[in-house]
């Protein structure tokens, strides 16, 4: 050996541990992912550098239409991040600029609170890139990301109301009941007249048997320019909220705020049951974590004003009634008395092949679409069933779809949406939540609907519930059905979930060099 080899040998290890002098200064910026999320869609961080992160993701059943097809949509992921700052308080860490891979697409909201990945190319199956984010911030401590599944919605018109006599407050055209109502990209008018929406007015008995509210208040107006009627793109979770997910949101928050939150005790008391089978609920707090032994079951016990914090927390907002219906009907034409997969056919989930929240379960009987109860004495699966359960299914029908491929929205648990039928729902601006709820842990966007008082079981306070729950006879879970969607309720119900939803950009809809 001579000595230019065993120079340039002795050159090499210094170089070695100047590297790994280096590599371990940058890494003092730990990454995580949610591990509530990351049920859903699985993190790799690949590499992490003071400012930028780069990380694998992955989920199923992904898909885009091809360009000119009639749907045209896709799905895609929510991806956001929270950073830990020095008093321990996770705060939002927003993202200056993000790549992906060849293949995949990048929607950046200018607020820069997350990014929507996405396939850029028509195809279907299950999807997997490297995602490289910029954070508008270096100098922070550790980080934690929540990948979510969305749905995108597209621009374009759609029919409200099913025009089914026996569907209860629908919408319908102002001048014929048994019409129903096309959205356009005009202003809405509310009126009983030619041209304008109007809704059947007709209050429904409340199990406990007294008449609930009535769901249209007859106001003849027009709805504030702002109002998201639907037809204006947006993105939808593609599943109700998790309880992984619902865990991740909690372990996020200050022990006051968290509390405010999180279902207690006392929101049990109704339900005659107790842990560890209260309807399905597997939320708990194990050495000073929130977990979710189930991460994949949809979240229950919820109220608006934990809906409404959640969205805040995630830079979404909640969606309207009028969106509701756009993403469960989509473009096609209405079919009276249709569940959210575009037809009238309703079979109830009544078991598992498989171990029931094992992941790789089956939901019985085959065709089973949705979980609702065909009657008082026949309530087959008394809470949540998981996101993602009827995704391999061979038709939209059997997967208990959407037209854009929303799981869910009939049945399992409520959806819970701004109102059109009162006016404190009317005047909702959709502003989107900046990542942060305040301390007592309400969310704090100016115009959304808040619970003024939990004095009453329910109130005006302009939400309502959409779609129905594994409690409730099949026409609930019509797409069209309004019973209860001005409802406003106060309490926390083992069959009240949520979903979120956020206003697609108009000018960011193309990849980003970093
Ligand atoms: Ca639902
Ligand atoms: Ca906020």
């Amino acid at each position: 050996m001579n000595c230019l080899s065993k120079g340039y040998r002795l050159f090499a290890v210094l170089l070695t541990v100047l590297a790994l002098t280096a590599t371990s200064v940058v890494k003092g910026q730990p990454v995580e992912a949610g591990a509530g999320s990351a049920a859903l869609v699985p993190v790799t961080v690949e590499a992490s550098r003071s400012g930028s992160t780069q990380l694998t993701l992955s989920w199923r059943h992904s898909w885009r239409d091809a360009p000119g097809s009639p749907r045209g949509n896709h799905d895609g992921v929510w991806l956001f991040a929270k950073h830990q700052d020095s008093a321990g308080r996770w705060q939002p860490l927003r993202i200056a600029q993000a790549a992906s891979d060849e293949g995949y697409a990048l929607e950046r909201p200018q607020d820069g609170l997350g990014v929507f990945l996405f396939r850029a190319r028509a195809g279907s199956g299950d999807a997997r890139t490297t995602v490289s984010l910029q954070w508008a911030q270096a100098d922070v401590q550790r980080i934690r990301v929540y990948a979510w599944p969305m749905v995108y919605v597209p621009e374009g018109s759609f029919q409200l109301g099913d025009s089914a006599a026996s569907t209860p407050g629908r919408f319908h055209a102002g001048d014929d009941p048994a019409l129903p109502y096309t959205v356009t990209v005009a202003p809405i008018k509310l009126a009983p007249q030619a041209g304008a929406l109007w809704a059947d007015a007709s209050s429904t008995p409340l199990p406990a048997g007294a008449l609930g509210p009535s769901p249209w208040d007859g106001a003849t107006a027009m709805l504030p320019a702002a109002f998201p009627t639907g037809y204006r793109a947006f993105w939808i979770q593609r599943y109700e909220i998790t309880q992984g997910q619902y865990a991740d949101f909690l372990d996020a928050l200050s022990p006051e705020q968290a509390a405010a939150r999180a279902p207690m005790p006392a929101d049990f008391s109704s339900s005659g049951r107790t842990l560890p089978d209260n309807y399905r609920y597997t939320l708990a707090l194990q050495d000073g974590r929130w977990r979710a032994a189930q991460p994949r079951w949809s979240m229950n016990w919820l109220i608006w004003s934990d809906g409404a914090a959640l969205a805040d927390w995630a830079g979404l907002r909640p969606m309207t009634e009028l969106e509701f219906e756009k993403a469960a009907r989509g473009a096609a034409p209405v079919v009276p008395g249709e569940y959210a997969w575009g037809t009238t056919k309703i079979i109830a989930i009544r078991g598992f092949d498989g171990v029931d929240g094992s992941g790789s379960e089956r939901a019985l009987p085959a065709d089973a679409n949705t979980s609702w109860s065909p009657s008082t004495q026949d309530r087959p699966l008394l809470g949540p069933y998981g996101a993602g359960l009827l995704a391999d299914r061979a038709t939209r029908e059997g997967r208990g779809e959407s037209y854009w491929g929303v799981a869910d929205l009939s049945g399992n648990m409520v959806e819970m949406a701004v109102s059109v039928g009162v006016p404190s729902g009317r005047s909702f601006v959709p502003r989107h939540g900046d990542g942060r709820i305040n301390d007592a842990g309400e969310a704090d966007v100016a115009d959304w609907p808040r619970i003024e008082t939990r004095g009453r079981p329910f109130g005006d306070f302009g939400f309502g519930y959409r779609g129905g729950d594994f409690y409730n006879p099949e026409r609930d879970l019509r797409i069209s059905s309004r019973n209860v969607a001005t409802f406003g309720g106060t309490r926390r119900l083992f069959g009240l979930g949520f979903r979120a939803v956020r206003s697609a950009s108009q000018d960011q809809r193309e990849p980003e060099p970093l």
